[in-house]
C-alpha cells in the first residue's frame, strides 16, 4: 500500500497519529497438529477445510510451547536420504532412512562466546558430543578436489571451513585420496574419480543443480563423494553435506540426493539507490552503490554464500518502485561487479525496470510498447546489459500500480508491456517477471478482486519467457490471507509466487514470527483448478499446468545490520524461504528444526523448546493482530501498530474500515455472492467452500463473511467472545514464548539470548497494545462488555487513538504501552 503511504507522508499528525526438485522424499507435513493452545484452550487454527485454505500448515497455533520431550518425528528435510538407517540410532528428528541429530547427552556449556549473528546458520562450531566428534574426525580428514573453476573452489572453501570447524581439526586439501577420511567432490567432467564411481550413472536424472552425497569406495578406501552434473550442483551438495553434519547426523546414514523443483528461486530486494530499503528493518541496503564497482564489500560474498547454502539462485537488486538510474551505463558497471561476485555461487542478478525509462533516460517522447523506437531502446538496453553480464537473469516489473508507470498509460495491456521487455531479453536467454500486484487509482467495489480481473483475461497472450508474479494472497502480505485466486487461473502462463520475507505486516524487526507455517499454508493450499491436489506448489513448480519455466520470489529482509535481518529470529525466515523455494514440499517444522540446530544448538533442550515456540509464533501473532480473518487494520504508512479506526484516507481502500466493515450488526467483509462475490474468482468448489459459513474455517471467516456479533462460531463462542478470546490468547502465547525462551538461557551465548529476550519483552507488551486497542474500538460497535474470564482493557480507546508511535518506522517500537503486566489477558 505504497501510494497511500506517499500521499500521506505530508499528513502526519492526521492519519498517522491515529496509531502509532525435488529432493526425492517429500517431507511429511507437520500437518493438522496443534489444535490446542498453550493456554490449554482449543483453537480452530490447525484445521483445514474442504477448500484447503487457511491453516492446513499446522503451525501449532498454540501448540504446547513448553513442549514435551522428544524431537519431532518427520521425514527428512530437503534431501532424500537413501540409507536404510538400520541399526542407526534415533536422533532428535527421525528422518526417513536416517536420523537428524544424536542421542548422546549434550553437556551444559560452561560459558559460550558471545555471538553477533553475523555467521547466520553457517557457524560450524566444534561438535560438543564426544562420540559424534570422534566419528567426524575419522570420516573427514581431507578434501579431494581435482579441477574445476570458481564454484568448485567455493565448494572446497566451504567444506574446508565447515569440516575444520565441526571437527576442531584442520581439514586439508589433496589432489588424490590419501587414505580413509576423504571427501571427494566434483562432476564427471572435472573429476575422474567421480566419473569412475557407479553413482555417476544416476546423475543425469538430477538435472543441472542436483547432487548426490554418498559413501563410496575409491582404491579400497571409504570416501564420501559429493557428485553433481555441474559445479553449482557440487556446491549445493557440499552445503547439503555440511547441513547434515552441522545437525550432528550419523556419518553411516549419509546418503543424500537433491534437485530443485522450482527453476528460478529469487530474492527481491526493495532496495533504493540512495541506500534506503522500502519495508526494510535491518539497516540500510547491502549494496554500497557509491563505492561500487571499485570497492567490493566482503559482505557481498557472505551474502552469496548464505543464499547458495539454501538454494537461492537469483537476486533482483533494486526496488520494484524502480529508479531509472539503475539502467544507466554507470549503474550497469556496478551491477556487473556484483554479478561477478555472485556467479561462483550460482546466483544470477536481475533488475527491476522502470517502464518509462525510454522517455526518462532515452529522451523518447513515449514508452508505448507498439512504438518501434521504444522497442529498439529496450533491445539496445538489453544488449548493453548482456555485453557486461552474459548471464543476466532479466527484468522484474511493477507497472500501473501505486503510481508506477506502465503500458496502460498508452492504452496497452500488461501483456503488451511485458512482451516488449521479453522480446528484448529473449535472444539472450533472459526472462521477464511481471507483477500482478496492481493497484489502480479508481476504487472498485472490492480491492482484492483487481489483479484477477486484470490478468485472467490476458492468459495466453504473454511471450514464452514471461512469468506473472502473484503475491501469496489477494490483498497484501497480511498475517493471514487466503491464497490468491490467480493461482491456477492462468493455465497458459507460468505464474510465480511472491512471498514477503521482510515482516512488513508481522511485527517487522522485533516481533518473533516464524514464517514457515505461512509459506507452507499457501504452498499446500488446494486451488482445485484441475481437481483435488492442484496445490499452489504444483502451480508454481509448473507441474500442474506443464510449464518448464517456473519461479518463486521472496521480498528480502536483509540489510546492513550485523545480524543481517534486524533480529536473530528473522534469519529463520530467510532460511525457510530458501529451503522451501528449493523444495516447496518441505514442512515448516523440519526446516525450523534444522535451522535451530545450526543457528543455536543441537541440544534437544534447545531444539524442542525453540522449534515449538517458532511453530506457534505466527498463529500467536495472527491472534493478537488480526484474528478470525481480519486484515489490514494496522497504522497508516508504518504498518506496525493497530489502527482499525482509520477512515479518513482519500481512497476508500486505503482505510482499515474498508476491510473490517464493523457496524452495529457485526464484523467482516461480505465477499459471498450476496456481497462482492470475490469467491467467484476461485475454482467453484473452493469458492463455494469459502462462501459457506458451514465450511469456511474460522481462521478466514471475516475475510469472506460479515458476521453478527452474537453469531455462534465453530468453537461454540459468539463472534464477540471468540474475538476477545483470540486476542487474549495471542497475548498470553507471547508470555509462554518468553517462558520457553528463558529455559534455554544457559545453553545459548549470553548476547543472543539477551537480545532475543529483549525483543520478546517488546512483543509481549505490544501484543497487549494490539489487543486492547482493537477490542476497545470494536466494542464501540458490538456494545458488548468484556466477557467474564478476560482481563479488562488497560486504557480507553482515546488513549490508543492518541498514540503517536513508532517514532522510527525502520526500527519501530511503542514504549508508551510498556506499562503494567501484559499477561494474563485471559484470566486463569
Ligand atoms: O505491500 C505493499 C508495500 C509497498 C510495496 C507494495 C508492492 C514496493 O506497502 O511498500 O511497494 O506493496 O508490493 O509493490
Amino acid at each position: 500500500m505504497r501510494f497511500a503511504t506517499l500521499v500521506l507522508t505530508g499528513l502526519v499528525g492526521l492519519a498517522l497519529s491515529s496509531a502509532c526438485s525435488s529432493d526425492k522424499q517429500s517431507a511429511g507435513a507437520s500437518g493438522a497438529a496443534g489444535t490446542s493452545s498453550a493456554a490449554g484452550t482449543s483453537s480452530a487454527a490447525g484445521t483445514s477445510n474442504a477448500a484447503g485454505t487457511s491453516n492446513a500448515a499446522g503451525d501449532g497455533s498454540g501448540g504446547n510451547l513448553l513442549g514435551a520431550a522428544g524431537g519431532p518425528s518427520q521425514s527428512l528435510g530437503g534431501e532424500s536420504n537413501g540409507s536404510s538407517g538400520a541399526g542407526g540410532e534415533s536422533g532428535g528428528t527421525t528422518a526417513s532412512g536416517g536420523a537428524i541429530g544424536s542421542t548422546e547427552t549434550y553437556p551444559v556449556p560452561g560459558s559460550l562466546p558471545d555471538e553477533t549473528g553475523a555467521d547466520l546458520w553457517l557457524r560450524y562450531p566444534k561438535v560438543p558430543i564426544p562420540g559424534r566428534l570422534a566419528e567426524y574426525k575419522t570420516a573427514f580428514t581431507h578434501i579431494v578436489s581435482t579441477a574445476g573453476g570458481a564454484s568448485t573452489q567455493a565448494a572446497t572453501d566451504e567444506l574446508r571451513q565447515g569440516l575444520s570447524g565441526l571437527t576442531g581439526t584442520p581439514v586439508t586439501l589433496a589432489a588424490t585420496v590419501q587414505g580413509d577420511g576423504a571427501v571427494v567432490i566434483g562432476t564427471p567432467t572435472t573429476s575422474p574419480v567421480i566419473a569412475g564411481l557407479p553413482l555417476a550413472s544416476e546423475l543425469p536424472a538430477l538435472g543441472p543443480e542436483g547432487y548426490l552425497v554418498r559413501s563410496a569406495q575409491v582404491q579400497g578406501r571409504t570416501v564420501i563423494a559429493v557428485a553433481a552434473n555441474t559445479e553449482i550442483g557440487v556446491l549445493y551438495g557440499s552445503f547439503a553435506l555440511l547441513r547434515r553434519l552441522a545437525t550432528h547426523s550419523k556419518v553411516a546414514d549419509l546418503s543424500l540426493s537433491g534437485s530443485a523443483k522450482i527453476k528460478n528461486r529469487l530474492l527481491n530486494h526493495w532496495d533504493n539507490l540512495d541506500g534506503s530499503v522500502e519495508r526494510g528493518y535491518a539497516g540500510s541496503s547491502l549494496w554500497n552503490w557509491a563505492a561500487l564497482p571499485g570497492t567490493l564489500s566482503p559482505r557481498y560474498k557472505a551474502y552469496a554464500r548464505a543464499n547458495a547454502s539454501i538454494g537461492i539462485n537469483g537476486t533482483v537488486l533494486n526496488n520494484v518502485n524502480s529508479d531509472k538510474q539503475i539502467l544507466t551505463a554507470a549503474y550497469i558497471a556496478k551491477v556487473k561487479a556484483l554479478a561477478d561476485v555472485f556467479r561462483p555461487y550460482g546466483i544470477k542478478v536481475y533488475l527491476s525496470a522502470r517502464f518509462s525509462a525510454p522517455v526518462e533516460l532515452g529522451g523518447l517522447s513515449s514508452a508505448d510498447p507498439a512504438d518501434a523506437g521504444v522497442q529498439k531502446w529496450w533491445a539496445d538496453k538489453a544488449d548493453e546489459i548482456y555485453a557486461a553480464i552474459p548471464d543476466f537473469g532479466g527484468f522484474l516489473v511493477k507497472a500501473n500500480s501505486e503510481g508506477q508507470p506502465g503500458p496502460q498509460t498508452y492504452k496497452r495491456t500488461h501483456a503488451e508491456g511485458a512482451n516488449l521487455l521479453a522480446k528484448a531479453v529473449a535472444a539472450h536467454g533472459g526472462i521477464v517477471i511481471w507483477r500482478a500486484f496492481v493497484y489502480s487509482t479508481v476504487a472498485g467495489s472490492d480491492r482484492i478482486k483487481q489483479a484477477y480481473d486484470e490478468f485472467k483475461p490476458l492468459d495466453g497472450l504473454f511471450d514464452k519467457n514471461v512469468l506473472v508474479q502473484v503475491k501469496n494472497g489477494p490483498l497484501d502480505f497480511q498475517p493471514r490471507e487466503p491464497f490468491h485466486p490467480l493461482f491456477g487461473a492462468m493455465p497458459k502462463t507460468p505464474v510465480a509466487l511472491e512471498l514477503q520475507v521482510t515482516k512488513e505486516y508481522l511485527g517487522e524487526d522485533t516481533h518473533l514470527a516464524y514464517l514457515g507455517p505461512l509459506y507452507e499454508e499457501v504452498l499446500k493450499a488446494d486451488t482445485q483448478v484441475n481437481g483435488p491436489g492442484s496445490t499452489v506448489a504444483r502451480v508454481v513448480d509448473g507441474t500442474l499446468q506443464k510449464h518448464t519455466l517456473s519461479a518463486i520470489s521472496g521480498v528480502a529482509n536483509v540489510g546492513s545490520d550485523l545480524n543481517w535481518t534486524g533480529s536473530h529470529f528473522n534469519q529463520a525466515n530467510w532460511y525457510v524461504y530458501g529451503r522451501m523455494a528449493w523444495d516447496p514440499d518441505l514442512s515448516a517444522k523440519v526446516v525450523a528444526d534444522e535451522w535451530v540446530r545450526q543457528t543455536f544448538s543441537n541440544d534437544p533442550e534447545v531444539v524442542t523448546k525453540v522449534v515449538a515456540l517458532m511453530m506457534s509464533s505466527r498463529q500467536s501473532l495472527v491472534n493478537y493482530m488480526e484474528p478470525l480473518g481480519l486484515v489490514h487494520i494496522m497504522g497508516t504508512d508504518h504498518h506496525y501498530g493497530p489502527a482499525p479506526w482509520v477512515s479518513n484516507l482519500s481512497q476508500p481502500e486505503w482505510n482499515p474500515v474498508y476491510y473490517h466493515k464493523a457496524d452495529a450488526v457485526g464484523l467482516g467483509f461480505d465477499r459471498t455472492a450476496r456481497g462482492s462475490n470475490a469467491v467467484s474468482q476461485y475454482a467453484s468448489a473452493v469458492g463455494a467452500s469459502f462462501g459457506n459459513r458451514a465450511s469456511i474455517s474460522d481462521d478466514s471467516l471475516l475475510f469472506f463473511h460479515h458476521v453478527a456479533w452474537g453469531d455462534k462460531l465453530d468453537t461454540g463462542k459468539t463472534l464477540w467472545e471468540e474475538l476477545v478470546h483470540r486476542y487474549s490468547l495471542g497475548v498470553d502465547d507471547v508470555g509462554h514464548m518468553r517462558d520457553a525462551w528463558a529455559t534455554v538461557n544457559s545453553r545459548i551465548d549470553a548476547k543472543r539470548f539477551a537480545e532475543v529476550s529483549d525483543f520478546l519483552h517488546i512483543q509481549h507488551y505490544e501484543a497487549r497494545w494490539w489487543r486492547d486497542a482493537c477490542l476497545s474500538y470494536f466494542a464501540t460497535f458490538s456494545k458488548l462488555p468484556m466477557p467474564a474470564g478476560y482481563a479488562a482493557l488497560a486504557h480507553p480507546l482515546s488513549f490508543y487513538q492518541g498514540l503517536s508511535c513508532p517514532a522510527d518506522a525502520k526500527k519501530p517500537r511503542c514504549s508508551q504501552v510498556y506499562t503494567g503486566d501484559p499477561s494474563p489477558a485471559g484470566l486463569p
